[in-house]
């Protein structure tokens, strides 16, 4: 193809892609990141498709700009997608001599399959709008046929979308009050406000340190458009090797005794010295007292939720299981699984399943979606104490610190070395909280020598093992070895 071929070609995608690129601001719009989105299922499937290879790379490589990256190829696929619609609506129009009719028939075609991507009237009522607007534009813009109208098109294509995209956009952010799905806030009831303040007393005051009650809590899913299910349909069905299926609704949570708990947790495919890893207080319902009345007969649990992700393990993990509806004395953010979630103490993250919808007992070992794609993350932790803040004290002093987790094992000790690991000296451990299955913070300050010098942390359990020297990436076992950091005076 020369040069000229290519240009014209481009140019005619163009208005396509820019009908596609409004509809899916459209759709977004009107419905905001919620699953209704016309995105949703492409970007999400982005995920759940990809070679487990690719999911591991974006996951151990990339981090979050790996899920950026496939939410953002989900939205292009979607693009794409919504403009192959318009192109076929266009040209079809054309051939009938119709040109008129081109936006009508536009809002319909989009209107139509957005309605089937989303599932959603008002999703795809703006995903037409979008749409219909690029190309009426682009209709009455054109003045007759030919290579130089292409390009022009091409160019009156993109620059209504664009606007539109900023009127939709702005629109949204105006209208939208409250663009948080989340329930509105309520006073922290005193018992929970108590726990928080115990945390915060022991945290130690150090700068860049995240607090025992993690400011910011990391999140990881499956769904680059996270579930929302509503209040009203939520259940979470009991069943398979049981003596009796049962099913809740959330009231029936909400009527039972709630306990508060602080709870770690921490993700197998996290980076040694890496942020995934986070503690809250969270609100909810022992397992077990749901478990009981089902009369557990097998020997594995899977875990489903409504994004589709499930997990499977020996079922005696879940006896000290919790179900958790609240988070920091606030209802269960919808991006930590609301409307609950399970807990399961010590182990990775990962079979802490949110939007909990199915506890299904087995008789026989099952793979969970991890599993699948070759992590072994169904397990108790490993050991770690990372280094998260450095900070160079008035005095001359440095000071470094960080959190230790072990999961239920327990933080006994933690050894800082200044010289590369040739000795070492105790941190000081900040003082526990209660729960079996919590972090705890250490700091350590020291005259540093006038030359760059590594420092070294290492942990030592509950149990009195110490954690393992190697350096082992995440995939599969999740990440382990001692962190260390090159530090200049
Ligand atoms: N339904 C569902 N539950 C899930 C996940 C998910 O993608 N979907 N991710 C898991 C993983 S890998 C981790 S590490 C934790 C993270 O919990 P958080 O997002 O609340 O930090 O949730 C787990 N539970
Ligand atoms: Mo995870």
């Amino acid at each position: 193809m020369n040069r000229q071929a290519l240009t014209d070609c481009l140019a005619r995608a163009t208005v396509p892609l820019a009908g596609g690129a409004a509809a899916i601001t459209g759709s977004y719009a009107v419905v905001g990141g919620s699953p209704a989105f016309v995105a949703a299922p492409i970007a999400n499937a982005t995920v759940t498709l990809a070679p487990a290879v690719l999911v591991t790379f974006a996951i151990t490589v990339l981090g979050d700009l790996g899920s950026k990256l496939a939410y953002g190829g989900g939205l292009a696929a979607a693009a794409v997608g919504l403009g192959v619609v318009v192109a076929a609506v266009r040209v079809a129009v054309n051939r009938l001599g119709r040109p008129l009719a081109a936006p009508v028939a536009v809002a319909g075609g989009v209107g139509i399959a957005a309605a089937a991507l989303s599932g959603s009237a008002a999703s795809a009522v703006g995903a037409a709008v979008g749409a219909a607007l690029v190309s009426t534009v682009v209709d009455l813009g054109g003045t007759g046929d030919g290579t130089a109208d292409d390009s022009r098109r091409a160019a009156l294509s993109g620059a209504v979308a664009v606007l539109f995209g900023f009127l939709a956009l702005g629109g949204r952010r105006v209208l939208a009050t409250d663009d948080s799905d989340d329930a509105p806030e309520e006073p922290v009831p005193d018992d929970v406000a108590a726990l928080l303040a115990e945390a915060e007393e022991k945290s130690f005051d150090v700068e860049f340190l995240e607090p025992l009650v993690s400011d910011h809590f990391y999140t990881v899913d499956i769904a680059n458009v996270d579930p929302r299910p509503s209040r009203e349909d939520w259940s979470l069905r009991i069943h398979g090797a049981v003596g009796e299926e049962t099913t809740y609704t959330l009231e029936d949570i909400e009527s039972m005794e709630h306990e508060h708990r602080f709870n770690t947790l921490r993700c197998v495919g996290e980076s040694l010295n890496g942020r995934k890893m986070d503690t809250a207080l969270w609100t909810g319902v022992p397992l077990m007292d749901l478990l009981e009345p089902a009369d557990l007969q097998g020997e594995y649990v899977m875990l489903r939720a409504a994004d589709g992700f499930y997990e499977e393990f020996p079922v005696d993990a879940l006896e000290t299981g919790f179900l958790a509806v609240g988070m920091n004395g606030r209802a269960l953010p919808r991006e930590h699984g609301s409307p609950a979630r399970a807990l399961i103490p010590g182990h990775w993250g990962e079979i802490n399943v949110k939007w909990l919808t199915e506890i299904e007992i087995l008789d026989e070992p099952a793979t969970g979606y991890w599993e699948e794609r070759g992590w072994h993350g169904t397990g108790p932790v490993n050991t770690v104490a990372k280094l998260w803040a450095e900070n160079h004290l008035e005095d001359g002093r440095i000071e470094v610190a960080g959190p230790a987790y072990a999961g239920t094992r327990g933080i006994e000790r933690v050894e800082v070395s200044t010289d590369g690991g040739a000795t070492w000296a105790d941190a000081e451990l900040s003082e526990p909280l209660p729960g079996d299955d919590v972090w705890r913070q250490w700091v350590y300050r020291y005259d540093p020598p006038d030359r760059e010098h590594e420092v070294v942390v290492r942990a030592t359990d509950g149990l009195g093992t110490l954690q393992p020297e190697d350096e082992r990436r995440a995939y599969p076992n999740g990440p382990s070895g001692w962190v260390s950091k090159t530090i200049s005076p």
